[in-house]
């Protein structure tokens, strides 16, 4: 039997631990990743179609409290919104928009160009033969003037070329660059500049530009458009990046250098793979896939809390970085929301259990969430 006193103690630690708990877990509502680099930068997610269903309730609640801007993942790529000459499937492109705007976010149009997601017929005439320059030039002009009249200012950025060149920095051989010809990226910027509303800005966007070559040639690029007085705001460095690579010193190289060419540095799909066979040199490249076997994917039941650790020290570095050059960075997007809506469980193999950002399966904020808010808090801010 206790004692009176004793039980009365008993009472105090448990009201004590009680109320500490709910203290607790008010801070925890009171921060939030927009909320702690207000100031900086915005911290935005890419949302995928089913966000605006039912399934996507969480998702909406989550991205309502963390983020203050969000991308299309996919609902506006070229054959979501018009797979077929004629057939315009806008209602996901348009949801997306009008949340984004709703909630008075910093809204990321993805993609006006890119060689993906962009149906065969865009390239050929009635007949199925191919276009002309001029023809392409018009149909590409048709486009920008359909999403500048639908969305207008309620886009704030439009990617408006994704992934035109190859690591090496050559341009990639697409069917844009065979048809329009290697001034293709030009001309791209050149129709948003005179179609988009003055105030929407116009990023180029890839991936592995933290690459000598790529990075190179994307500055080659930037400056040859300013010295033609055609408008380009944004370099997009999409960040589809691992435990330990990109160096924290390659991506700094590559900030440093679009911020040098007068452009704001945004990045534009952020995850880190933590899963095994991820070559580097695969980039983003999603024609590029590998066979599964059991041993490379090994974190089916969660992420081990060694993994965890490792994951967050590996955000903290980058987190570190873009505060260091938060007069660079306009912008911070997340690849998806949560772990379970990433692409990286299907790529480069299919029907993985990745753990690449920062909120897991159950909508929770992960070891390196933490550790990306005390990047700010430690900066003394
Ligand atoms: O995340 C997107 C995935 O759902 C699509 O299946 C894929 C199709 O190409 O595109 C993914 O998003 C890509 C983005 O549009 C451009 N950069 C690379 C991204 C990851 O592949």
């Amino acid at each position: 039997m206790l004692s009176l006193g004793e039980m009365m103690n008993r009472l105090c630690i448990f009201l004590f631990l009680g109320f500490s708990a709910v203290t607790a877990t008010a801070q925890a509502g009171s921060d939030s990743l927009k909320a702690t680099f207000e100031s900086d930068f915005y911290v935005g997610a890419a949302l995928s179609r089913e966000f605006a269903s039912k399934k996507g309730q969480a998702r909406r609640e989550l991205v309502k409290r963390e983020f203050n801007s969000v991308t299309s993942e996919n609902s506006q790529k070229w054959s979501s919104m018009n797979p077929k000459p004629g057939d315009l499937r806008l209602e996901a492109a348009d949801e997306f928009v009008r949340f984004g705007s709703d909630q008075g976010m910093y809204v990321v149009g993805h993609v006006l160009f890119w060689h993906n997601q962009t149906p065969d017929w865009v390239y050929e005439d009635s007949n199925g033969q191919p276009l002309n320059r001029k023809e392409l030039l018009t149909r590409m002009e048709q486009r920008v003037k359909h999403a500048a009249n639908r969305y207008g200012k309620n886009i704030d950025a439009w990617d408006v070329v994704n992934e035109a060149y190859l690591e090496n920095g050559t341009l990639r051989e697409t069917k844009w660059r065979q048809i329009v010809g290697d001034d293709f990226v030009e001309q791209a910027f050149r129709i948003a500049d005179k179609e988009m509303p003055s105030s929407v800005e116009l990023i180029y966007n890839d991936y592995g530009m933290t690459e000598e070559g790529k990075r190179k040639a994307v500055v080659e690029m930037v400056r040859d458009l300013k010295r033609k007085g055609v408008r380009i705001d944004g370099v997009g460095m999409q960040g589809h990046w691992t435990l330990n690579h990109p160096s924290i010193e390659l991506i700094e190289a590559s900030i440093v250098a679009f911020a040098n060419e007068g452009v704001d540095v945004h990045i534009s799909e952020l995850d880190i793979d933590v899963l095994p066979d991820r070559n580097k040199a695969f980039g983003a490249n999603v024609k590029k896939t590998l066979e599964s076997t059991p041993s490379n994917d090994p974190y089916k039941d969660g992420l081990p809390q060694e993994m965890q650790r490792k994951l967050a020290d590996r955000y903290a570095a980058i987190f570190g970085l873009f505060y260091k050059h938060r007069d660079k960075v306009k912008r911070v997007t997340f690849w998806g929301v949560t772990d379970g809506h990433s692409w990286l469980n299907n790529w480069p193999i299919k029907g993985r259990t990745n753990h690449a950002l920062l909120f897991d399966r159950h909508y929770e904020r992960k070891p390196a969430y933490r550790a990306v808010i005390e990047v700010k808090k430690g900066a003394g801010a």
